[in-house]
C-alpha cells in the first residue's frame, strides 16, 4: 500500500517549487484547509441540527434567499482569514462589499481571497452536493497599507492559486497554484485531506453536457444548435451525449473535470450577463480548467482575460473539455 500523502505534506513539498516562497501562501492554504474541514462537518450534520437547516430569513447581495449554512460557511472562512496573517482583505458572495482587515496583521497581509462560501446552496435542504470556491491574488497595493478595491478587481490570469471544496458523497478539495491540478479526499477517521487525484487532466472530449435547458429559448440561438449537436450522432463521438445538470456548479464542474464534459450558463434575456459571478465562481474554476487542459470562455473572450469592473459582476460561462468548448463557441451567433 503506497504512503498516504496528506494535503499539508503536499503543500509543504510543493512550496519548494517556489524558490522565493517564504511560506505565506502555504499558511494561507492551510487556513483554507482548516475552514473546509469545519464547513464539511457542519454540512454533514445540516439535516440534523435544525438551527442550521432552512432559510436565514433574509437575502444576500444577489437577491437570493440566504440559507443559514451560507452564513455559517461565510463566517468560518472570514474567521480563519482574519485570524491568519496572510490576508489583507476578502470578498465573498455573501457580503455586499470587500471586507478589509485594517488592523496591523491585516495591513501586512500579502494576499486577497475571493470566495463563494457555499455555492449551490439552494440544494442544501434537498441534500444535493454543494461546494466552496476560492480564488487567491497577490495584492497590488503596498504591504503595510490598507487594502484597496484594485487589489480585488484583478483579471483571472493574475490568480496565484484557486480551488474548490466539493461536499459530495465524500468531501474533496481540488486546487492549483499554476503547476497542475491535484485532488484530495477528506478521510474523516483521521481528519485529513489525502491525495487521491494527483495531476488531474480534463479529457479533451467527453459525452456529457450540463446546462439548464429551461433557458434554451432565451439565449444565443447557437446554443440550441450546440445542444442539438450533442443530442445527435453527428457529434465528435458519433453517438448522442448525455445531459447531466445537478444545479450545483462545483458538482457539475468536478464531474466534467474527471469524465470530460461541458458546462454552459449563457447570457439570457433574464440574465443579460449570465448568472455566474466572474470573481469567485468563473475565474477560479477557469484557472483549474486551463491547468487541467480544458477551456473557459464567456463565449467571446477567455474568462481569465476579462478585466473585472465590479466585484459581483456576472459573465456568461462555457467551461470544460477543450474540443467541446471550441465546438460550442463555433456555433454561437455573433452578438
Ligand atoms: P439555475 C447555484 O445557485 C448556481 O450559482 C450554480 O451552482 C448552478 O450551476 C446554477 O446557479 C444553477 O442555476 O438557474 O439553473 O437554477
Amino acid at each position: 500500500m503506497s504512503k498516504v500523502v496528506t494535503l499539508q505534506e503536499f503543500i509543504m513539498e510543493k512550496q519548494a517549487d517556489f524558490p522565493f516562497a517564504s511560506g505565506e501562501l502555504s499558511r494561507l492554504l492551510y487556513d483554507i484547509v482548516f475552514a473546509s474541514k469545519v464547513v464539511s462537518r457542519d454540512v454533514r450534520k445540516a439535516g440534523l441540527v435544525d438551527h442550521i437547516l432552512g432559510a436565514q430569513g433574509n437575502t444576500n447581495v444577489q437577491g437570493e434567499e440566504q440559507q443559514k449554512l451560507d452564513v455559517v460557511a461565510d463566517e468560518q472562512f472570514i474567521h480563519v482569514f482574519k485570524n491568519g496573517a496572510e490576508v489583507c482583505g476578502i470578498a465573498s458572495e455573501e457580503n455586499d462589499d470587500c471586507v478589509i482587515f485594517d488592523d496591523e496583521k491585516g495591513r501586512n497581509g500579502k494576499y486577497v481571497v475571493l470566495f463563494d462560501p457555499l455555492d449551490g446552496s439552494s440544494n442544501i435542504d434537498v441534500n444535493v452536493s454543494i461546494g466552496t470556491i476560492f480564488s487567491i491574488y497577490r495584492r497590488k497595493s503596498e504591504v503595510g497599507t490598507v487594502a484597496v478595491e484594485e487589489d480585488f478587481l484583478q483579471p483571472g490570469h493574475e490568480q496565484v492559486a484557486a480551488g474548490y471544496v466539493l461536499y459530495g458523497s465524500s468531501t474533496m478539495l481540488v486546487y492549483t497554484t499554476g503547476r497542475g491540478v491535484n485532488g484530495f479526499t477528506l478521510d474523516p477517521s483521521i481528519g485529513e485531506f489525502c491525495l487521491s487525484h494527483p495531476n488531474m487532466k480534463m479529457p479533451e472530449i467527453g459525452r456529457i453536457y450540463a446546462m439548464n435547458e429551461g433557458n434554451i429559448h432565451i439565449c444565443n440561438p447557437g446554443i440550441k444548435k450546440y445542444v442539438e449537436y450533442c443530442q445527435s450522432d453527428e457529434n465528435q463521438t458519433g453517438k448522442p451525449y448525455s445531459g447531466r445538470y445537478i444545479g450545483s456548479l462545483v458538482a457539475d464542474f468536478h464531474r466534467n473535470l474527471i469524465k470530460g464534459g461541458i458546462y454552459i450558463y449563457p447570457a439570457t434575456t433574464n440574465d443579460p450577463n449570465g448568472k455566474l459571478r466572474l470573481m469567485y465562481e468563473c475565474n477560479p474554476l477557469a484557472f483549474i480548467a486551463e491547468q487541467a487542459g480544458g477551456l473557459a470562455s464567456t463565449g467571446f473572450e477567455r474568462i481569465l482575460s476579462v478585466q473585472p469592473e465590479k466585484l459581483h459582476q456576472r459573465v456568461p460561462y462555457f467551461v470544460g473539455s477543450k474540443l467541446m468548448v471550441e465546438k460550442a463557441l463555433s456555433l454561437l451567433e455573433k452578438e
